[in-house]
């Protein structure tokens, strides 16, 4: 099959597809968007997010092309699609694929961008852009990608290009995929012309060779010296109160156990960064807490209070250092051994004693192997910091039918260990944070997924997408605010099948915001309250089982219905708005905000 197609400018004269026609396949010269989704392909990519555009029709022939390959998930908003395309990203280790349209779609996307940024996660979003022909005059829904995601914007893309010669997609992709796991990983953004994609990709005039997908990329590790490693065993050797903190993006179950081995080995308290909370297992006796929002004030005393903190694979950003108070900077006050992959990242914003360029799975590699003395002096200490992450598992009292302690309880009792924990942005997260115990990477998997950068919404599609790509069981906790951000991503995972256990935090409010407001302007209530939809009847809406549970008695019955159904179940559970965080009511914090205040007078 061929056929005739004029193009701007003369270039693109002649459309073909290729056949597969049983034993000889017959390679016709394909379009762009073709040879693109081929190239996916040849990546390893199983599944891509998006949502359609008239600007990449090209692209979704070619997912109809490689349809027995590659599958393109179809999501309701685009940052539903830029969320599941990093929480693959976050899932597999290699970069999560998001398609969207040029300006409102690109927008839309640009929260998953953001979160894949300040996550480190592998990520490549493309965006069909106008066409060659009509670029520059404010064409329809035109947007300067460049200006928008940067990478001189900081903070969305790591790299933003555009292909403008068909012939070179293989060469952008591979080059994007790399970009996207080397070093510091992180999102690209790819742009590509809508004329472009329509070309035929003809054979090279001289050689005669058509393009061809590149082979598949593989991230480059950053190996740990011998140097650094003898340097780093002294600095060791010499310490009194050390303390771990893991996380960051980078790592696997192989490296997980070696960071467990050098534990061990050891007997160090190790901690994990904020949202990396699955690094190492919560249930391991050398488990000292998470270093995040909400942090046990026991553990934040000790790493002010540590004479040597060794951070491996953290960027150890704002919420992983109590806004730069546990460790200030630019010069912390105990001894910093910063292990980072991306020479950027050391010694940026904290001066490091000793920084070390390697990955985090190279790194614990590396240290379990480390020969440990017989003995080492901070047992005491070490042990300290485990009975105070114990110690932290005894709740405050607070009012209300809904003991939150008593349903994470039985989440941790039923879930199975190889569930996906996933939420988004909001207090209701820190129930989970504080109470459950994420089985770590080094039994075999990635359980939990959530945004270092705090954007609401990702909890929900994050899920869905663990769902779609695992087939592993999927639990998400969220909250009013933040499930109503991507809530009609049910619809996806309706149609496509996939199950996952959704709590949601009915307090009638954006609470966390409340509780700051509470905090700064006592009394003052404004832009905070919500007036809120039967969410269980719009989970059933889309096909989800919905439930709406008021004391802490029908939570276990209604989360043993939702393990044995087959379809996804959204229990809302209402949730009295005093209990606004896992230590305070909202009218403590309200009656502190008062009594400071009548102080300052
Ligand atoms: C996309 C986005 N918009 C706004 C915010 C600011 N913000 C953080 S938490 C929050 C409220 C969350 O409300 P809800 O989901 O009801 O959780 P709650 O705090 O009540 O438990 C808001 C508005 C954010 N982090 N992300
Ligand atoms: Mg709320």
């Amino acid at each position: 099959m061929n056929w005739v197609r004029l193009a701007a400018g003369g270039t693109c004269l002649v459309r073909f597809c290729r056949h597969n026609t049983g034993m000889n396949s017959t390679f016709l010269p394909q379009i762009g968007g073709q040879l693109l989704v081929q190239c996916l392909v040849e990546q390893g990519v199983t599944h891509a997010f998006g949502v359609p555009g008239e600007s990449y029709l090209a692209v979704l022939d070619g997912f109809y092309q490689y349809r027995d390959q590659i599958q393109f998930i179809i999501n309701r908003q685009e940052g539903g699609a830029a969320f599941m395309a990093e929480a693959y990203g976050k899932l597999t280790g290699r970069p999560g694929v998001c398609f969207v349209t040029r300006g409102p779609g690109a927008t839309n996307a640009s929260i998953g961008v953001h979160t894949a940024f300040q996550d480190s996660t592998p990520m490549v979003l493309f965006v069909g852009d106008v066409a060659a022909s009509t670029r520059d005059r404010e064409a329809f829904q035109e947007v300067d990608y460049q200006s928008f995601f940067g990478p001189s914007t900081k903070g969305f893309a790591k790299r933003v290009e555009r292909i403008d010669d068909v012939a070179r997609i293989p060469e952008y992709v591979a080059r994007a995929f790399a970009t996207a796991m080397n070093g510091r990983p992180g999102p690209v953004v790819l742009v590509l012309p809508e004329d472009m994609l329509a070309c035929t990709v003809l054979p090279n005039p001289i050689t005669r060779l058509l393009p061809q997908a590149l082979p598949r990329v593989e991230k480059v590790e950053s190996h740990f010296g011998s140097e650094p490693l003898s340097k780093l065993r002294n600095t060791l050797l010499k310490a009194k109160r050390p303390l771990v903190i893991a996380g960051g993006s980078g790592w696997t179950p192989e490296a997980a156990q070696a960071l467990q081995r050098f534990a061990e080995n050891w007997q160090l308290p190790v901690a994990n960064a904020f949202r990396f909370q699955d690094t190492f297992d919560n249930h391991h006796p050398l488990y000292a807490g998470d270093v995040g929002i909400g942090i046990n004030p026991p553990l934040a005393a000790r790493i002010q209070a540590s004479d040597l903190i060794l951070a491996i694979g953290p960027r150890l950003g704002e919420m992983t250092t109590g806004g730069y108070t546990l460790i200030e900077a630019p010069l912390p006050k105990q001894k910093l051994v910063h292990v980072h992959a991306s020479a950027e990242e050391l010694n940026r914003v904290f001066h490091a004693h000793l920084a070390i360029q390697a990955s985090p799975a190279q790194a614990a590699l590396a240290l379990a192997d480390m020969p440990a003395p017989e003995a080492v002096p901070w047992a005491d200490w070490s042990q300290a910091c485990c009975d105070d992450y114990l110690a932290n598992f005894q709740p405050q009292p607070m009012p209300g039918l809904m003991d939150m302690p008593a349903l994470v309880a039985s989440l941790q009792k039923h879930l199975p260990p190889d569930t996906v924990v996933t939420n988004g942005a909001g207090n209701f997260a820190s129930w989970m944070h504080r109470f459950f115990r994420y089985h770590g990477l080094a039994k075999g998997h990635k359980t939990q997924l959530a945004p270092t950068n705090g954007a609401m919404g990702y909890g929900v599609p994050a899920g869905i997408a663990a769902a779609i790509i695992t087939g592993r069981p999927v639990f998400t906790m969220t909250g009013d605010g933040d499930f109503l951000m991507n809530g009609q991503e049910l619809a996806t995972a309706v149609q496509y099948g996939a199950k996952s256990i959704i709590v949601l935090l009915n307090n009638g409010m954006f609470g966390t915001i409340r509780m700051h407001q509470e905090r700064e302007y006592p009394q003052r209530v404004s832009g905070t309250e919500l007036r809120n939809p039967d969410f269980a009847a719009l989970a059933q809406a889309y096909g989800y089982a919905g439930v709406r549970i008021t004391r802490t008695d029908e939570f276990e019955p209604a989360l043993l219905a939702a393990l044995s159904r087959t379809q996804g179940t959204l229990i809302e559970v209402m949730l009295d708005a005093q209990v606004i965080s896992t230590r305070a009511t909202l009218a403590s914090i309200t009656q502190a905000a008062l009594e400071s205040e009548e102080d300052r007078r």
